[in-house]
């Protein structure tokens, strides 16, 4: 059986528009992390890079900011983990588009927006001109969208099948800013048009019970921040969310 999309429709961390500006480090910091990942994309030739907080200390040091995990415990309560992580570095000449998407739902899970906060941040300044964050706000409310695939150079995105009905606000912030989206949020961006590399991480964290199974198969790892109640979550509730 699928999770019904339209399931969810409970008050999230964002109220009341699904979308809550913070800042989770110094601009210089953020920066100096920033050029970190930049370097490492780099030499790897690569500028999408998934579940980058298991791996690499930049990354875990950006997952667990203590200003960040101040927000994020205020959120959703003192048990959080990382269901997942993005970095994607959007070098100037290289035309990447993503498309309106929103972060809690995708083929294999849906996350409740009751006990899960989406949060990006931003690595580098990220003016309009750079392709900053734009965000629908209060689109969260109306609930998770059917959505179709849609490739951006070798990426897959999920993207919202109706993006037209929704007004999107541009939201330029500078490094060290983060922008936590009720999971629901309907959200994009577009390509960067500056001089330099535009740098950000893409979080999804959640508290025991938010992870909602699609099909039959294992729940995600979860990587564990902080709390004391993970040693016996939950169990998942399969088919519907
Ligand atoms: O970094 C961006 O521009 C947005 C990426 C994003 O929304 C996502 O990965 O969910």
């Amino acid at each position: 059986m699928v999770t019904r999309l339209t399931a969810v429709m409970t008050d999230g961390p964002c109220e009341p528009d699904g979308v809550t500006g913070l800042r989770w480090a110094a601009v210089g910091n953020a920066a100096a992390l920033g050029q970190a990942a930049a370097a490492f994309c780099r030499r790897h030739g690569c500028d999408v890079l998934p579940d980058v907080h298991r791996g690499h200390s930049w990354a875990r040091a950006c997952v667990t900011a203590p200003a960040l995990l101040r927000a994020v415990t205020a959120m959703i309560g003192p048990n959080v983990a990382v269901e997942s992580s993005l970095l994607v570095v959007k070098r100037p000449e290289c035309p990447y588009v993503v498309p309106a998407h929103q972060d809690g739902i995708n083929d294999r899970i849906v996350l409740d927006p009751a006990r899960s906060v989406a949060v990006w941040l931003a690595l580098s300044d990220v003016g309009e001109t750079a392709g900053c964050l734009q965000v629908a706000a209060g689109s969260h409310r109306a609930g998770y969208k059917p959505y179709r695939r849609e490739t951006t150079g070798c990426d897959l995105h999920l993207a919202v099948r109706d993006p037209a009905r929704f007004v999107f606000t541009k939201l330029p912030v500078t490094a060290g800013a983060a922008i936590a989206l009720d999971v629901r949020t309907v959200h994009r961006s577009a390509t960067n048009r500056g001089p330099v590399p535009r740098i950000a991480l893409n979080i999804r964290y959640v508290a025991p019970g938010a992870v909602h199974l699609r099909r039959r198969e294992p729940l995600p790892v979860l990587d564990v921040i902080c709390g004391n109640s993970w040693s016996s979550p939950p169990p998942p509730r399969q088919g519907r969310a």
